[in-house]
């Protein structure tokens, strides 16, 4: 046997030392082929979209695949002068107070465990926020929150089969309602954590808070939904069922198994509707102790994180963080143990499925799993947080032998730089995953890219998941910090390059020079421009000190890409507004003096001429001073 293994060794070191050995151990047949699978050459384009979460940036980043080139930035929760996000009276009003978010799990709505192509919707993990981003035009509609009675909306954006709701638990738990004042001391008894049931309206994706189930506070993580035989179902890890209020890296670590939440979101839907939940902060909320049938519990081995349902929606995977293994539950083992009542005790009211029941075998992938994607093809894909590695592992159906012996199930190993949190394979939460393409979103990139000093980019890494073992084809870097990502075909979408007309709906829009001006009520100035390569019009506006100012811009362009922008010099102002789209923002006139205006968005040859005044006038002083009301201030007519 040794020697049988030892000769194709030998020939690969002899081939590699007559071809050489590229740099990074790759030989140079295989930098070609890798070369060229990933390659999209200028003109050509990407065959799928790659949504990053942004983590702690905020934002949504938007990549192509195979290329791993980047695209574009969608602003979700921080301001982005690049595209006037944060600026604007709308984008203002919708970010609220804060200025950041920590985007963690995209999640793309679907339809019948397909997606749809309408939305794609992200949490903000630090302050408690939902976001829906419209795939029609790649912006942010909505942010949703703070949600009422839940605290650090990490377990979210799960989405449900077809996008009736996004289900969201909490990380930390707080006393309730929220502005609770208790001593952490008393964490067991003032403390609470919850399940948040976010209603989407079908036809316009509109969120709102449907209803919530309230649990003992221990810091949910990780979770997904349900779909075919788990059709209704949702499921999330957990850690810290210890609950432990301080020094949480060791007192959080105590037990063996940590208890997994199994929720029947139609269940709770319909507890809702039977009247049987009480209000608190305006939120119908379930107490599971009282309406049976809602939540369940299931141990998981130490600290899980991810808890992953595969496409056919029979098995579950669950991540050991602390446990070299991952954890496959049967789900319809957990239906007939939830049916026969095969409990092994239960917590506060809420049962506890005995595990052996539910559970269909422990595969041993490694060091550190945390999160778990499928093909669709009866594989599972494991990120291993501490080998650095992606695990590809078979889910069951399992042979007696592999039964016996799941290291057997265990199929291929390729090493990740370095320390993998996320992956993502492309459809993997569908019903039919495209397959194809997996990307492996590393923690750390360990100087693996030019030196840019100590604020070092995150690192990803394409795989090729085509084969029978795993091929690490592209590399590229990402701002911080990418958790989840979702990948949708392109051909799937049509998104609107221009907005139509006819379409915009704002009372403020103008379209013809007739309709522009500035006009004057009491205090309030009212502006009305339109935005056309390459002028503004008017390109004076006259104002006083005192004044509040309302500056209405409409980029009348209806061709492709060209976009306009207005920044005002010295007053924190900058609107972008793409080819048919109407922005509005209102400031109060503190200081005399001329202030340019200029599109800050490169539209033409003359783009550096579109540019106009904002005269501000001591009080008193100007066109129109004196005057009564509703005079015109401004020339440009
Ligand atoms: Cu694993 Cu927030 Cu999904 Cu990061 S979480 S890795
Ligand atoms: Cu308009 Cu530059």
């Amino acid at each position: 046997m040794k020697t049988k293994s030892l000769l194709p060794l030998a020939i690969v070191i002899i081939a590699a030392s007559l071809t050489g050995c590229g740099k990074g151990g790759t030989n140079q047949s295989d930098r070609t082929a890798n070369a060229l699978a990933s390659y999209v050459a200028p003109g050509e384009k990407d065959e799928y979209y790659l949504f990053y979460s942004g983590g702690h940036s905020g934002q949504v980043y938007v990549a192509g695949l195979p290329s791993l080139r980047p695209i574009i930035t969608i602003p979700v929760f921080a301001p982005h002068p690049g595209t006037g996000y944060g600026f604007d009276d709308e984008s203002k009003k919708m970010l609220g107070d804060f200025t950041w978010g920590d985007v963690h799990h995209p999640a793309l709505s679907q339809t019948n465990s397909k997606y749809d192509g309408r939305w794609l919707f992200v949490n903000d993990n630090a302050n408690n926020r939902i976001a829906r981003i419209d795939l029609r035009d790649f912006k942010t509609h909505q942010i949703l929150g703070p949600i009422p009675n839940s605290i650090g909306n990490h377990g979210s954006s799960f989405i449900t089969e077809n996008s009736e709701y996004i289900l969201c638990a909490t990380r930390f738990s707080v006393p309730l309602p929220k502005g609770r004042v208790a001593d952490p001391n008393d964490y067991e008894k003032q403390f609470n954590g919850m399940v948040s049931g976010i209603k989407v309206d079908p036809q316009t994706g509109e969120m709102k808070v449907g209803w919530q189930i309230l649990t003992p506070p221990f810091d949910w993580d990780l979770g997904s939904t349900g779909k075919g035989p788990s059709s209704g179902w949702a499921f999330w890890t957990s850690y810290n069922t210890e609950m432990a209020h301080d020094t949480l890296e060791v007192n959080a670590s105590q037990k063996d198994r940590d208890l997994a939440a199994v929720v029947n979101w139609r269940a709770a839907e319909k507890a809702v509707a039977d009247g049987k939940a009480e209000m608190m902060d305006g939120v119908p909320i379930i107490d599971p102790a009282k309406v049976p049938g809602i939540l369940y519990f299931v141990p998981i081995g130490k600290s899980p994180h991810g808890m992953d349902v595969d496409p056919t929606g029979k098995w579950v995977v669950a991540g050991g963080k602390l446990s070299p293994t991952t954890t496959v539950l049967n789900f319809e083992k957990v239906q007939a143990a939830i049916n026969d009542k095969t409990f092994e005790g239960e917590f506060r009211g809420v049962p506890i499925l005995k595990y052996e029941a539910v559970v269909e075998g422990e595969v041993p992938v490694g060091l550190g799993p945390l999160h778990t994607q499928f093909d669709g093809k009866g594989n599972a894909y494991t990120s291993l947080f501490i080998d650095s590695a992606i695990v590809k592992w078979k889910l069951p159906p399992w042979t007696d032998a592999e039964k016996k012996d799941l290291t057997k199930a265990v199929l291929d190993k390729v090493q990740a730089h370095f320390s993998t949190g996320h992956l993502v394979v492309a459809g993997s939460d569908t019903a039919n995953p495209y397959g194809k393409w997996l990307v492996a979103m590393n923690k750390l990139s360990a100087g693996r890219h030019v030196n840019v000093g100590p604020s070092q980019p995150e690192s990803s890494q394409l795989i090729d998941i085509t084969g029978d073992k795993m091929k690490m084809v592209a590399e590229s870097y990402t701002d911080p910090e990418p958790h989840f990502a979702q990948i949708l075909k392109v051909s799937e979408i049509q998104p609107e390059e221009v907005y139509p007309k006819d379409e915009n709906k704002d009372p403020n829009a103008v379209w013809d020079k007739d309709a522009t001006g500035v006009t004057r009520n009491g205090n309030q100035v009212v502006a009305k421009l339109t935005a056309i390569r390459s002028h503004f019009t008017p390109d004076r506006i006259d104002a006083q000190v005192g004044d509040d100012l309302i500056v209405h811009v409409t980029n009348i362009e209806q061709t492709r890409d060209m976009i306009h922008g207005f920044g005002l010099v010295e007053h924190n102002i900058n609107m972008v507004m793409d080819p048919g789209e109407t922005k509005t923002f209102h400031i109060k006139l503190t200081k005399p003096g001329v202030f340019p205006f200029y599109c800050t968005n490169f539209c033409s040859a003359l783009h550096q001429e579109m540019q106009g005044y904002l005269v501000v006038w001591e009080p008193g002083k100007g066109p129109g001073a004196g005057g009564a009301g509703g005079g015109s201030t401004g020339g440009g007519k």
